[in-house]
């Protein structure tokens, strides 16, 4: 073999090691599912929390988001985190009610119906959150919440005999219960495949955000949006433990520091995507107003006996919840 050849493998091989470890530095991509539409602020956040890391970590670690349950549906994406099928995903806290009871604590009717109260909830919730979570081998990053929940029909609704025998969207065990109180027949339905639900009748009405019904345009189909301020919902993002586990201190840092930022951010987001939305909605054409006092009485007594339920299902831990949350008054 010539000099020079020898010289120009040498170079070609040093060439090729340093590739292959700049590659390794940066191979490593999350995949993070999430549920909601492309356009609404909890992907908006949590793709701009995604930016974050990979510009933070020097792209040692990239984050893709899959948001509309394109990647896995809503209701599949916790197991997805929890066996590493994706390092890290968004799901709504209370959609797990119907493992445990305590996942519903955001989920109690008038228990918490303003942003300010729902954050006091939420920070007395956090610590049982997060030894759930971390019991199912799940690291809880951050948490944001939906808008106030309202009422959505397709007629004018004024007291809960209006509501009878009505299809009812649900998306966790509480919409669920609150169907039966009321006397509808509840089907648990996706955000993501609404439209398509109402579109064809397989659902007339439900309990969300504003956000929700805008995000899926559901004037097409339904005429009235009642303000309830029944809860404010949380989604919350999640990383698997295993993969935590294996990153280093420094990226991390980085990671918490973005999940910060991204709650920070994502709540202000849902305060003005609350205004935002209910314009939207009215330019859909819907009419827009509160729950007469007829029907907010009637929920409020449903919204007593749901309380009691739940109190008894989440035990000590539910107990524990509501004690730190009154303390913090
Ligand atoms: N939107 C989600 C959960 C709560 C909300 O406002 C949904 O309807 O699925």
């Amino acid at each position: 073999m010539s000099h020079s050849r020898i010289i120009h493998g040498l170079v070609a091989g040093i060439a090729i090691g340093a590739l292959a470890l700049s590659t390794a530095a940066s191979a490593e991509k999350w995949d993070m599912p999430m549920a909601y539409a492309a356009t609404n602020y909890h992907s908006e956040t949590g793709e701009q929390f995604a930016q974050c890391v990979t510009r933070g970590t020097g792209g040692d670690i990239e984050i893709v988001t899959h948001p509309s349950g394109s990647l896995f549906k809503g209701g599949d994406i916790k197991r997805a985190v929890q066996t590493g099928q994706a390092q890290i995903g968004e799901r709504l806290m209370s959609g797990h009610q119907n493992e445990n009871a305590v996942f519903g604590f955001d989920s109690v009717p008038f228990l918490a119906t303003s942003f300010e109260d729902s954050a006091r909830l939420f920070d007395a919730a956090r610590p049982t959150m997060e030894n759930l979570l971390d019991e199912q081998n799940l690291v809880m990053l951050y948490a944001v919440p939906w808008p106030p929940q309202g009422l959505y029909f397709n007629k004018e609704v004024n007291q809960v005999a209006d509501m009878k025998g009505l299809k009812f969207r649900s998306y966790n065990n509480a919409t669920a219960r609150l169907a039966e109180l009321t006397g509808m027949l509840p089907v648990t339905i996706e955000a993501a495949e609404i439209s398509q639900a109402f579109a064809t009748g397989v659902a007339e009405s439900m309990i969300s955000s504003g956000a929700t019904g805008y995000d899926r345009k559901v004037w097409e189909s339904l005429s009235h949006f009642y303000e309830v301020d029944a809860w404010l919902p949380y989604n919350y993002i999640m990383v698997n433990k295993d993969v935590w586990n294996d990153t280093s201190d420094a990226n991390r840092n980085v990671i918490s520091a973005c999940a910060r930022l991204a709650e920070y951010a994502g709540t202000w987001r849902a305060r003005e995507y609350t205004g935002f939305t209910m314009a939207g909605l009215r330019e859909g054409g819907m009419t827009v107003a509160p729950a007469g006092d007829t029907l907010v009485g009637e929920l409020k007594a449903i919204g007593e006996t749901m309380t009691k339920e739940w109190l008894e299902a989440a035990g000590d831990d539910g107990k524990a919840i509501i004690e730190a949350y009154n303390a913090s008054r």
